[in-house]
């Protein structure tokens, strides 16, 4: 309780200069909220756009008529806006900085520059026949042609689908299939933490499965040289493809609520789902999310540190910042390679003023002391943001006093893939911090609380988060799947989107997000489905059936807690656990990879077969007292054993 009662109040230096100070905050957020259109127009005056949207805001949460509308009748392009539209007055400036996992390796990239490379590519992706509305895989390591893959796809409007590098063959197989990709764009291999990753040998086994027969080309950029296949006709260097490009390309006139991008995520069911953003509104809404959330200012370095196969890296490395005219540092490897202090060794070497990076990145240095930061001085740093999962107080403070120098405030941010940007997060110059604490709602969002049955809950209360109505920057739908989009978001309580997120909020008014409450585990920020580990688990010859829980890990937050019941026939041996384990990592990618297995001779169901994962939470959790009623178990006994051998953290 004491942690959560301290507060950091804002620094009036520092809301001196904010574009957002508290009286800013409180007046613009009643506008947003009452005169949405009103808001939202004025807003839009700062996108460039060719024709002017007339109408603002079309939107339904009717679960019988799910239909959201931004912008509908303007038109724009997003690249233009990312890149044409600064040439006169920025062109010089350094758009991307990009540093290498090999703290040797950058390189600075101006807008001009990166503005003719993109032109270049989007030439060379229409010389493969992509045209508007086609969807492209891009399985990239995080170098700047990933981005300037993204914002060439923007150019001619086609539609990108960026699949993270870690992901297995089989799960991007998964996703070309399903997004029916023409052309893949990857590289011969990604380096991270100074392992090679074989990026394009992971395409070629992808495009042996089912259904891939859709991809006319894999174009490859050369960052390693290392070895791989070559598959004539269908693969090209990406340079050989791109050099020979003129440096023009008309920027294809979109509508706002043309698709931008798909991106898969995991859901409490089934296979990912490809959530599909569209162009005006989203834009609009990272824009405006970045500039005020991290208050930045004309010619400041901004890094954000994840990986643009997340939501993250669209909306806060791309997007977000290009549009805002920012200069965004992108960096290849990882925060404790070569030692423990990158992170800080960066932000001196390129004067960066904004950081922004996940729980999971702090706990992973905290471990190793505070003296890994002695290497740095961090005297550039003005703002510090956490993305991903709840930060635990203790991190908070880590970040604030050793990386921040007890000089900059977090900016704690909550969203999620569905939201396209910040829904829940302070500003620098308006809100008073709690560590731990998301705060306060963005303009145009409108959380509630609801009980299990959708009852509304007033004051300081726990509950289930909802938004009441529709942003710029929220996903349209599920590609080719609108069914599915509703049933997952608007069925559950009518009338509202329902996050899967736990809630709580205070006496002040403040939202603290407690967790997921559905079947989605959060595992080091990365979002993994219980039923895909289940389901990759069952599909092993071994194994009869599966139950995966979370449980609290030190450094990932969410560790992976696997229950497997072996068929009759089968030994169960720590040989096979280590097959299993590699057997999810190979199937789903290293981030899936199980971190306990517990055999279990049965798993506890309810008489009418459902699995109970409440106990089995529990259990994992080593808390084992606390097992609630038990007697609607169709075995009770099961539970017994599972305690008994239950693996106990050391
Ligand atoms: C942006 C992103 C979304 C889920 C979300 C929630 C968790 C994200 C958080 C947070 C507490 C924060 N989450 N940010 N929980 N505090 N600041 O992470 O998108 O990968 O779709 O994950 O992550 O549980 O529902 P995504």
């Amino acid at each position: 309780m004491s942690e959560q009662q301290r507060i950091y109040p804002v620094d009036e230096r520092l809301a001196a200069d904010a574009w957002i100070d508290r009286d800013r905050y409180q007046k613009l957020y009643r506008q947003s909220v009452e005169d949405p259109e009103g808001f939202w127009r004025e807003q839009a005056d700062s996108l460039s756009w060719s024709k002017k949207p007339a109408t603002i805001k079309n939107t339904s949460f009717a679960s019988d008529n799910v239909d959201i509308r931004w912008f509908e009748d303007g038109e724009l392009n997003v690249a233009h806006n990312c890149l044409d539209r600064h040439l006169d007055s920025r062109g010089d400036q350094p758009a991307i900085i990009w540093e290498g996992d090999d703290p040797e390796d950058h390189k600075t990239i101006s807008y001009r520059e990166l503005h003719q490379r993109v032109s270049q590519l989007a030439n060379g992706l229409k010389s493969l026949g992509i045209n508007k509305g086609d969807t492209v895989t891009l399985y990239m390591p995080m170098v700047p042609e990933a981005a300037m893959a993204m914002l060439a796809c923007a150019r001619i409007g086609a539609v990108h689908s960026v699949v993270f590098g870690g992901f297995s063959p089989d799960a991007l197989a998964g996703r070309i299939v399903d997004s029916q990709s023409r052309v893949v764009i990857t590289a011969d291999e990604s380096v991270r933490g100074g392992k090679q990753v074989p990026l394009k040998d992971n395409v070629d086994a992808a495009l042996t499965r089912e259904g891939t027969d859709v991809v006319e080309s894999v174009l490859v950029v050369r960052r390693t040289g290392g070895d791989i296949q070559w598959h004539e006709g269908r693969d090209r260097w990406f340079d050989d493809v791109v050099d020979q490009q003129p440096t023009d390309c008309p920027a294809e006139t979109m509508n706002a609520e043309d698709p931008l991008f798909i991106l898969y995520t995991s859901g409490s069911t089934g296979t990912p789902k490809g959530l599909k953003h569209t162009s005006g509104g989203y834009l609009l809404y990272a824009a405006l999310t970045h500039r005020t959330v991290f208050d930045y200012h004309e010619g400041e370095v901004y890094w954000c540190a994840a990986d643009v196969g997340w939501i993250t890296g669209h909306s806060y490395i791309v997007y977000g910042p290009l549009a805002n005219g920012a200069t965004t540092l992108m960096f290849e490897g990882v925060p404790t390679y070569p030692s423990h202090g990158r992170i800080g060794q960066i932000v001196d070497k390129h004067n960066v003023s904004i950081l922004y990076t996940s729980p999971t990145a702090i706990r992973s240095l905290m471990a190793h002391g505070e003296h890994i930061m002695d290497d740095s001085r961090r005297d550039s740093l003005r703002i510090l943001g956490s993305v991903g999962e709840p930060i635990n107080p203790e991190a908070w403070d880590w970040f604030y006093r050793v990386v921040g120098n007890s000089r900059c405030p977090i900016m704690d941010t909550w969203w999620q893939t569905e939201t396209g940007g910040h829904m829940i997060t302070p500003m620098p110059g308006a809100t008073d911090l709690k560590p731990g604490c998301a705060t306060k709602p963005f303009f145009g969002v409108q959380p509630a609380l609801v009980d299990n049955d959708g009852k509304r809950l007033e004051g300081a209360t726990d509950g289930n988060l909802v938004i009441l109505d529709s942003w710029p920057g929220q996903a349209r739908s599920i590609w080719n799947n609108h069914d599915r989009f509703v049933q997952t978001y608007f069925s559950t309580y009518e009338g509202v989107y329902f996050t899967g997120d736990g809630c709580r909020r205070d006496e002040d008014g403040d939202y603290w997000i407690t967790g997921r409450i559905d079947d989605v585990l959060n595992v080091s920020g990365h979002r993994m489905g219980t039923a895909e580990i289940e389901s990759s688990l069952v599909a092993h010859q071994d194994v009869a059936e599966a139950a995966v829980v979370g449980y609290p890990h030190d450094i990932k937050g969410q560790g992976i807690y696997v229950y497997v019941t072996l068929n009759d026939d089968v030994e169960p041996s720590d040989e096979l656990k280590q097959e299993l384990k590699q057997w999810v990592r190979k199937d789903i990618g290293p981030i899936a990879t199980p971190d306990v297995i517990q055999w279990a001779p049965g798993l506890p169901k309810t008489r009418s077969g459902k699995i109970m994962r409440r106990i089995l939470r529990k259990i994992a959790a080593n808390e084992c007292d606390g097992l609630g009623d038990t007697s609607t178990l169709a075995d009770p006994g099961v539970v017994e054993d599972l305690i008994e051998h239950r693996h106990v953290r050391t």
